[in-house]
């Protein structure tokens, strides 16, 4: 109706950690690292990596951007597995391939506040998301901040596709709950967004 397609438990636990082992020696060579707000340089909760020909990062002098190289390392971001590009040509239902991956790593207590994704050109094009590990209390709102919002409980293995007009609606994570699922070696969750940045 609002263009959101819940796909609950669309990968099994085997299928979770085949793709948990194809992102280890990516994220070897593309380490999470720590985005700061724009301005202020507040550290964020989540911590960031990407694959693809653009990664989105923040920092303080630059802000909220996509660019083709790791803030930390300077190389260019490892591609995204074909598994993943499968993935999303499976469920996006969209005739162009996705620029950036996006590997958020919510550790204790991380979250991530309400907010809209505005830094791709591509109005039109879907997100894709793709939760592992930890369960999380996700938040979806409206196009406006402060309207009503309801929640959704994202599990390991869940997928959901933000296409029409849901893509550019808030959104958060409110918390993730420590210790849910084994998946993830040292604990938390990892969240997976696929974009087309345009
Ligand atoms: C709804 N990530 O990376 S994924 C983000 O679980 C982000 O890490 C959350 O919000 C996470 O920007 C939520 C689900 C999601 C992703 C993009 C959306 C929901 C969305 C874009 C528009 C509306
Ligand atoms: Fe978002």
């Amino acid at each position: 109706m609002n263009g959101l397609s819940f796909h609950p438990a669309y990968l099994d636990r085997p299928a979770q950690e085949a793709l948990l082992a194809s992102l280890a020696p990516l994220i070897a060579r593309a380490p999470f690292f720590r985005p700061t707000m724009p301005k202020t340089g507040k550290p964020f909760s989540v911590e960031m990596t990407n694959l693809g020909p653009l990664g989105w990062v923040s920092d303080r002098e630059g802000g909220y951007r996509y660019q083709a190289t790791h803030p930390v390392t300077g190389q260019a971001w490892p591609a995204i597995p074909q598994a993943l590009l499968d993935l999303w040509q499976a469920v996006a239902h969209y005739p162009v391939a996705p620029q950036a991956c996006l590997v958020n790593l919510y550790r204790d207590g991380a979250k991530m506040g309400l907010h809209v994704d505005a830094d791709e050109r591509d109005r039109a094009a879907p997100v894709v998301s793709i939760s592992l590990g930890d369960s999380a209390i996700f938040r979806l709102g409206g196009a406006t901040r402060g309207g009503p919002t309801s929640s959704l409980k994202l599990n390991s293995g869940d997928v959901v596709v933000l296409g029409g007009a849901s893509r550019h609606f808030y959104h958060g994570i409110d918390r993730v709950l420590s210790g849910s699922s084994t998946l993830v070696p040292g604990g938390g969750r990892i969240n997976l967004t696929m974009r087309v940045v345009g």
